[in-house]
């Protein structure tokens, strides 16, 4: 029997699915963790009640997250994900040849092996050997790594509340610039500039004081309230807009949202926050 499930955002709005029929539900412990089938975008992970990524519309959200940086950073041999348990960005990074090793810091072993279960398309990258999976706290990882080790790191969290908010803060950022290499980028996901804006505004803010060059961009995301998200570069002297072509014609070649255009447009900044951020 079906029935109508609602994530109620930041207790100012609800947004809601119809779910067909309930594939997992399960308690780790650190969350709930529910795989739904819904009509709409088919399987859908939800933790804890906040919609997080859903095999129809994923694409938008994890090439967004991670090909700006991807394309874009002059090495990217070392990458580090920290969250992303789901397995999406873990797929967009692995894309790339050039990279020979991908940390993946997931604080749930539960939700990567529901999605692996479950959430097949999203979850496809895991048995690359290139991949090395860490069960545990990003923060405390990032934190305890020695400088310079990383090209790129890439922050697949979830909204800034318990388990998550540690990785909005200043000293996390300011551990990942440190282990980054002097030429390395940061992506991050960066909220909803619409309906948190306070976090958005907050998170850019915290970047722009550890790094010197901070570039958000922004599009769809069909499964979250409002439709529309940010994601941010940050490193001490990136061009965002230099795409590596090569790097770039491969991913065209197979995403279904990024390509280079996308990429140019996404970091237009709307007239308010362009006031906002100075
Ligand atoms: N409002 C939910 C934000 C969640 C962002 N991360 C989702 C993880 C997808 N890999």
């Amino acid at each position: 029997m079906a029935f109508w499930y609602d994530e109620v955002f930041e207790d100012r709005t609800r947004y809601g699915v119809k779910v067909e029929r309930v594939l997992f539900s399960g308690a780790s412990e650190y969350q709930k963790i529910e795989i739904l089938e819904t009509a709409q975008f088919g399987p859908i992970l939800v933790l804890d009640g906040v919609f997080m990524t859903g095999e129809g519309e994923e694409h938008f959200y994890h090439e967004m997250l991670v090909q700006p940086a991807m394309t874009t950073a002059p090495r990217i041999a070392r990458v580090l994900l920290v969250g992303g348990g789901d397995g999406g960005a873990v797929r967009e990074i692995l894309r790339h040849p050039e990279v020979e090793r991908l940390t993946v810091v997931e604080l749930d072993g539960m939700v990567v092996e529901a999605c692996r279960t479950h959430m097949p398309s999203v979850a496809s990258a895991w048995g690359d050997p290139r991949v090395e999976l860490v069960i545990g706290d990003g923060v405390v990882f990032v934190g305890d790594r020695e400088p310079g080790i990383f090209d790129v790191i890439v922050v697949d969290g979830c909204d800034p509340v318990g388990w998550s908010a540690g990785l909005y803060g200043e000293p996390f950022f300011r551990a990942c610039a440190r282990c980054l290499a002097a030429d390395g980028v940061l992506a991050a996901q960066t909220a909803s500039p619409i309906l948190q804006r306070e976090v958005f505004l907050a998170t850019q803010r915290v970047l722009g004081g550890v790094f010197a060059r901070v570039a958000p961009c922004f599009g769809p995301a069909p499964l979250y309230a409002s439709g529309q998200w940010s994601w941010t570069l940050a490193s001490r002297d990136h061009d965002h807009t230099a795409v590596d072509e090569r790097r770039a014609a491969r991913i065209e070649a197979v995403s279904r949202y990024w390509n280079r255009e996308i990429h140019r447009a996404a970091f237009a900044l709307p007239s308010d926050l362009k006031r906002l951020l100075g």
